[in-house]
């Protein structure tokens, strides 16, 4: 396997950085995680507009530009011959000191870009749907650290999933510090109430998921009333119809909320409706490139 390491394409035993990287030292640093569907680049302007919106949010400057970005990345699956993989980009505030103050780290960001074989939740949860469990562990609230900062630290969404797991759960659903619902551990939350669709705002304390987004757009292009709502937890369970959304997960159909059944306990009409449209959306809006 073959890995864009600052600049240069090198073997994966070779990609190495320092144990005074401040990505690794404090989590310091953002990144993405980008899906390839037969050598379509799904969302990837999307995808690198945030990573640099979630750079720039958290002071850190990218030191290449977003087209070096977008040639990095190519270059990386044109390296590994993949067509149908999971892209991981992250950039690090780079090697420091051990001491948080990141000018000590000016000029030595690290950029990766690891492309990968697609490890997908089994097929049969997307046809029976899944059952998942609300956690103690909150959101962070976005006056902390913003959750629209897709940033290296992720323990806070790592304790919401071990919290499930321990429970025999495969995901968690976190509510926001007020006990609203936020979102699950790597995916958006959708309910489907009498024909119209609901998702908490983006101003909620969540990540604004590209998923979600495409989501918004067949609701729309299908003329589907769409709400971006503050919602509870009891408006999901009283709902017909629940979904989550995330570029690893794509649409999972969520059939129950902590013990209460959602709707008939199947994936539900809209749900489906909207798997098969995101899957044609799959095969049109990216960027193609050759090996
Ligand atoms: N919320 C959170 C907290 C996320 O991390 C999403 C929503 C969905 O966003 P997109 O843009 O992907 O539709 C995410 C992103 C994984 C994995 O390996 C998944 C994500 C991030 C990192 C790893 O399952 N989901």
């Amino acid at each position: 396997m073959k890995v864009f390491l600052n600049g240069k394409i090198v073997d994966k035993d070779q990609a190495k950085i320092s144990v005074f990287d401040h990505g690794f030292l404090y989590g310091d640093g953002v990144f993405e995680g980008i899906r390839v569907y037969s050598s379509l680049i799904f969302k990837l302007k999307e995808h690198v507009d945030r990573l640099y919106e979630s750079a720039q949010s958290i002071s850190l400057s990218i030191p290449i530009s977003k087209k070096e970005m977008v040639t990095a990345i190519v270059d990386t699956l044109k390296a590994n011959k993949l067509k149908d993989c999971y892209i991981r980009v992250i950039v690090s505030r780079g090697e420091g000191d051990l001491g948080l103050d990141p000018r000590k780290c000016k000029g030595n960001e690290t950029i990766v870009v690891i492309t990968d074989k697609i490890t997908l939740y089994p097929k049969e949860l997307y046809d029976i749907g899944m059952d998942i469990i609300t956690v103690p562990t909150v959101r962070n609230i976005p006056e902390a650290l913003n959750p629209q900062i897709k940033s290296l630290n992720y323990l806070n969404n790592i304790l919401a999933k071990i919290e499930a797991v321990n429970s025999g759960y495969q995901e968690a659903l976190m509510l926001d510090h007020l006990g609203y619902v936020a979102e699950c551990t790597g995916d958006n939350i959708f309910a489907v109430k009498n024909g119209e669709i609901y998702t908490p705002p983006q101003c909620m304390g969540i990540l604004r998921g590209i998923t979600r987004d495409v989501v918004l757009e067949i609701s729309k292009k299908l003329k589907i009333p769409t709400h971006e709502h503050v919602l509870t937890r009891h408006e999901l369970f009283i709902g017909q119809e629940c979904f989550l959304t995330g570029t690893a997960a794509e649409i999972v159909p969520v059939i129950k909320i902590d013990g209460r059944v959602i709707g008939d306990g199947k994936p539900g009409k809209l749900t489906k409706i909207i798997m098969k449209e995101f899957k044609k959306s799959t095969k049109v809006d990216g960027i193609k490139y050759k090996i």
